[in-house]
């Protein structure tokens, strides 16, 4: 099935209709319109606040010392079991200063003056990460694609008539701030600034280059005429640089200079050949067929006529959502430049929702969530060095508010080490989100077992550790070790000890101490304090898994976070079908199956992990019908593409779980798709995984094994005939257990198991 997203219309809407491309660094969403095209465009560091900031700024710090404020709130918290936030926030917030918000580049527009065109289509090809638009007007076929190219550091696009010297366009840029100069020189717009909030310079150059026909700069535009053909090679920058306490660097003329030469010299062709080799490395990992080709139909109307049932559109549809979800975290998180925000790296405005930022109560820790599992891992690595950029921030706030070891950062945060608070009572206080930030460093040494990986994130993990081991404190209701003040996020009133609060505390401590033994050190302080937390998991009134340590929960309450089941997922602190997996289950039901996109997203990766394929399935049918936009870009509302990327990890999760060291095949299978196959999944062990399945049964599981040790499978057709073969098609000796086999696997090696005598 190729996968590509398509329409028979220009996209009206920003939001609902463009269509993505990205880098990483840079961003654009192509709009495909007649009378010329709008090429929205963004560089992720440009971003307003921070250092030098009109308002002033300090990393959200309290600005002078509050002695004895967070003794206040434990005592009363140990006095009277609970405050409201309101409260709280009143006593250990602040007002947001200077934090700043993510901007867009401004429009490259590309007027053509067409109109009347027939034969109209808008496409994105996932598999070639390339936009696309073409039309027929004035008897004209118009051809334009568009890709931006990592190995390039550009955004490239051509447009070219089928009858020669058919092609004439005006290139010029918009911004909705007023705030830099546009120049025209030599086919080059220079598109250069400086942010009135803090000083933050910015450049981007455009370079077009014609075949045929003529160009000429006309004061900030440059104008093609009579060409057979044309490109355009964009590259952007600014002057941010992620280091603490300026985060400024070189001015980017240079860089941007170089990069659009280099890009003009290769020529448009190489350009592409380079592009899509780099893209197909990645994105040709792992491909997933559930029995349904894509039809004819424009995504848009798919996507309308999508019900859930399990028709063959459906089921298209729902695997193109999988590509388009790992397509968009290699467009949006490479190498070299800030992880994903909430809008991956598209935004076309200059006060995005929530300001697009980072944060760290579930969104950007769900962005990368399909990163491992989907075979992504590389795309991880501007968030490994974004968390990494908040250990020194963090620990100035962690010794400043709470006078201790370690480093903290809350709720959310920005490029310029946000690390402390702001005073929106219901979403400000989350010390905890660097402890969970740091799960996917560990998970990702848990996948790739890379020991000098490990070796670098392990300090990160560890300080992370110490400031839980110093802010612990002990409950008077039961001399156990929690966290106070501790808040279940955006959810009901202040506590000691709310479930997620220990569960976050409590996968940390068992990361950090399963790190040290594989680095052969200990950490005696973590073990004692693990040996005395309180777990964070009880079974209350109805059956549920508490929220909070008190039994507060309403079975009436559907808030769309349902933090207490972290240690379901993404924790591993829950086991399938024990006890706690089922009262996970109650508290999961009452909350029921609404939610907004994320929210939808993370429900589908609890029902994989409590093996219910069915319910997924529904969860994923209600983020299509419900929360996905025509573009299939996931809206909360507004568009984020947290719930993309969670979606993207659950499905996978539907297929292939190892959170607990077994390599569980097709644990949750919906039985909306009973056949299908799937390539280049991973699981924790360094293993890649193939699988073909019918009836809802594996027919065939092919396994490479990156590591030599004992593997673990689990899969229902090795309760019946099954062969165990290695590369060579001969037999391997191993054991099993129920629907559990194990066996020696050696590293580089490739195994299959075949259903069959
Ligand atoms: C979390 C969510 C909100 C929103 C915001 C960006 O705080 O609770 O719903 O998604 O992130």
């Amino acid at each position: 099935m190729a996968a590509t997203l398509w329409y028979d219309q220009p996209a009206t809407s920003w939001e609902n209709q463009s269509l993505p491309i990205g880098n990483g660094a840079l961003g654009a969403t192509v709009s495909g319109g007649v009378a010329g095209e709008r090429l929205q465009f963004n560089e992720k560091t440009l971003w307003t606040g921070g250092p030098g900031s009109r308002d002033g700024y300090s990393s959200g710090d309290w600005t002078s010392p509050r002695p004895g404020a967070l003794a206040e709130v434990q005592a009363r918290l140990d006095r009277d079991g609970r405050m409201p936030p309101e409260e709280v926030a009143r006593m250990l917030g602040r007002p947001r200063i200077g934090y700043g918000a993510y901007q867009t580049f401004g429009d490259l527009h590309l007027d053509t003056g067409h109109h009347d065109a027939t034969g109209y289509r808008r496409e994105l090809s996932l598999g070639e990460g390339v936009a696309r638009v073409a039309y027929t007007a004035g008897g004209v076929r118009h051809t334009r694609e568009y890709f931006a190219s990592h190995p390039g550091h550009v955004i490239a696009g051509r447009l070219a008539a089928d009858r020669p010297g058919g092609l004439s366009f005006t290139l010029r840029h918009t911004s909705p701030r007023d705030d830099q100069r546009v120049t025209a020189r030599d086919g080059r717009l220079t598109i250069r600034g400086a942010l009135a909030d803090n000083g933050l310079r910015f450049e981007a150059q455009v370079q077009v280059v014609a075949l045929g026909g003529s160009r000429r700069d006309e004061g900030d535009r440059v104008v093609v005429a009579g060409a057979d053909s044309a490109f355009f090679v964009l590259c952007a920058g600014t002057d941010y640089a992620p280091v603490h306490p300026g985060y400024r660097g070189e001015d980017p003329h240079d860089r941007v200079t170089r990069a659009v030469d280099a890009a003009v010299a290769q020529g448009y062709e190489a350009l592409l050949r380079a592009h899509v080799a780099d893209h197909r490395a990645l994105f040709d990992r792992v491909t997933l067929d559930l029995g349904g080709g894509l039809p004819a139909v424009p995504t848009d109307r798919l996507r309308a006529a999508y019900t859930g049932g399990g028709s063959p559109d459906d089921r298209a549809l729902e695997a193109l959502f999988f590509a388009y979800g790992r397509y968009l975290l290699i467009a949006c998180s490479r190498a070299g430049s800030l992880p994903a925000n909430l809008q991956g790296v598209w935004n076309e405005a200059t006060d995005p929702p929530w300001a697009a930022d980072y944060h760290t109560n579930i969104n950007l820790q769900m962005a990368y969530w399909p990163a491992e599992p989907a075979n992504l891992a590389e795309t991880a690595a501007p968030y490994d060095a974004y968390v990494a950029s908040l250990v020194e921030p963090g620990r100035r706030t962690a010794a400043g508010m709470f006078g201790s070891r370690g480093w903290v950062v809350h709720n959310e945060s920005n490029p310029y080490g946000f690390t402390g608070v702001h005073d929106w009572a219901t979403a400000f206080w989350f010390p905890e989100a660097a402890a969970w930030l740091t799960q996917q460093l560990y998970d990702h040494y848990r996948f790739g077992l890379d020991r000098d990986y490990l070796r670098t994130v392990y300090p990160i993990m560890r300080e992370a550790a110490l400031f839980w081991v110093d802010n612990l404190r002990p409950d008077p209701r039961d001399g156990r070790l929690v966290v106070s003040p501790s808040y279940s996020p955006e959810h009901g009133d202040f506590s000691a000890g709310a479930s997620m609060s220990q569960q976050i505390v409590f996968d940390l401590f068992t990361n950090v101490l399963e790190a040290a033994a594989a680095l052969g050190e200990d950490e005696p302080e973590v073990r004692q304090a693990l040996a005395r937390l309180d777990p964070g998991l009880r079974v209350g009134g109805w059956g549920q898994l508490l929220e909070w340590k008190g039994d507060w929960d309403d079975p009436d309450d559907t808030h769309r976070h349902v933090s207490h089941l972290f240690a379901l997922h993404p924790g591993r602190q829950i086991e399938p079908g024990s006890a706690l997996a089922e009262a996970a289950r109650v508290s999961l039901a009452a909350r029921g199956d609404g939610g907004t996109g994320w929210s939808k997203a993370w429900k589908i990766n609890f029902w994989a992990r409590l093996r219910d394929g069915d319910h997924a399935h529904r969860m994923l049918a209600e983020q299509l019908r419900g929360s996905t936009l025509d573009n299939l870009w996931d809206t909360h509302p507004p568009f984020q593409l947290d719930g993309n990327l969670g979606a993207t990890a659950g499905i996978a999760e539907l297929l292939l779980q190892s959170q607990t060291g077994v390599v569980d095949v097709l644990p949750a299978l919906p039985s909306a798709w009973p056949a299908g196959s799937v390539t280049g999944l991973r699981a924790r062990g360094a293993v890649t995984v193939d699988v073909t399945w019918s009836g809802g049964t594996a027919s065939e599981i092919v396994l490479r094994t990156g590591s030599t040790g004992p593997l673990l499978v689990r899969n229902s057709m090795l309760t019946g005939p099954y062969r165990l073969l290695d590369d060579a098609g001969e037999r391997v000796g191993h054991t099993r257990s129920g629907s559990t086999i194990t066996f020696a696997a050696g590293a580089g090696r490739g195994y299959r198991i075949v259903a069959g005598a």
